[in-house]
């Protein structure tokens, strides 16, 4: 389908073909839309924007990966099919390891399609493919894992991630970031760093201010000490509720 420039929902027509597209290539699975529709549902309600506490926990979260020995950032088929380019590049800025993982489908296959969606955006590593590890207490091959990346990982960024999986990483000590617009989701409500946000807007934030914080100690110690998780998620909540109510 032609979708004009002039549509007012021509971006996130744009992204639905995206997805898509990335389904008849194998990267993304049915699973993927229906993902997709509800984090569309939440981003109505964010107004489709970055709102107050989205940027500030974007800004905590890349002081947690800049100061972090072993930073990872775990991507599946809808992170790769809508920012591999974003994703490489806040690898760069951050210094992190990446590593492909799956939660549906042919896991061997999936993984091979998300390296190569990555390497065409520029990356050089993608762990994944030889997993040689578990993370523990979880099940199935959600559980598999790089005994070099996730596994050894102290600081881990898991966009769009399944509510078991993130709770299973925050026991093994990690600090875990997550990208999800659903501010009740177990995966934001288990985090350490919810940021309630869209992928896309919320990578590249973070690429941003990942460049502005680099090498800054005393202010990536000062984002971090400043940033209470619970108090954000709040704030979220407050958002979101004034703007049901009119009044925002
Ligand atoms: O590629 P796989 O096999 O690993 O599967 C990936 C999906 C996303 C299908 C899988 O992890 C899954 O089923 O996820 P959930 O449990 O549906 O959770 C996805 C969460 O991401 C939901 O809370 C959505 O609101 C949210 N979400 C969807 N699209 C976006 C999003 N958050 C931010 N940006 C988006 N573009």
């Amino acid at each position: 389908m032609r979708i004009s420039r002039s549509h007012p929902r021509y971006r996130s027509l744009k992204t639905r073909e995206r997805l898509v597209r990335s389904i008849e290539k194998g990267l993304v699975v049915k699973e993927g839309l229906i993902a997709h529709g509800r984090g569309e549902a939440f981003d109505y309600l964010l107004g489709e924007k970055t709102i107050p506490p989205a940027e500030k926990a974007e800004k905590a979260a890349v002081a947690y990966l800049l100061k972090a020995k072993r930073p990872v950032i775990s991507i599946n088929g809808n992170s790769a099919a809508l920012a591999s380019k974003q994703i490489v590049g806040l690898g760069e800025a951050v210094n992190a390891m990446l590593e492909a993982n799956v939660f549906y489908g042919d896991r061997e296959k999936r993984i091979g399609l998300i390296v190569k969606e990555l390497k065409k955006n520029g990356a050089r590593e993608v762990l994944g493919p030889k997993s040689d590890a578990r993370i523990p207490r979880l099940m199935g091959q959600r559980a598999l894992c790089s005994s070099k990346g996730i596994f050894a990982s102290d600081v881990v960024l898991v966009p769009l991630e399944d509510g078991d999986r993130t709770l299973c990483l925050a026991r093994m000590d990690k600090v875990v970031i997550t990208i999800d617009l659903n501010p009740l989701s177990r995966t934001s409500m288990g985090a350490d760093v919810s940021i309630v946000d869209e992928l896309t807007r919320a990578i590249t934030n973070m690429t941003k201010h990942a460049k502005k914080l680099a090498g800054d100690t005393k202010a990536i110690n000062r984002t971090i000490k400043g940033f209470d998780n619970k108090k954000n998620l709040s704030s979220v909540l407050d958002y979101v509720g004034k703007r049901l109510a009119g009044r925002r």
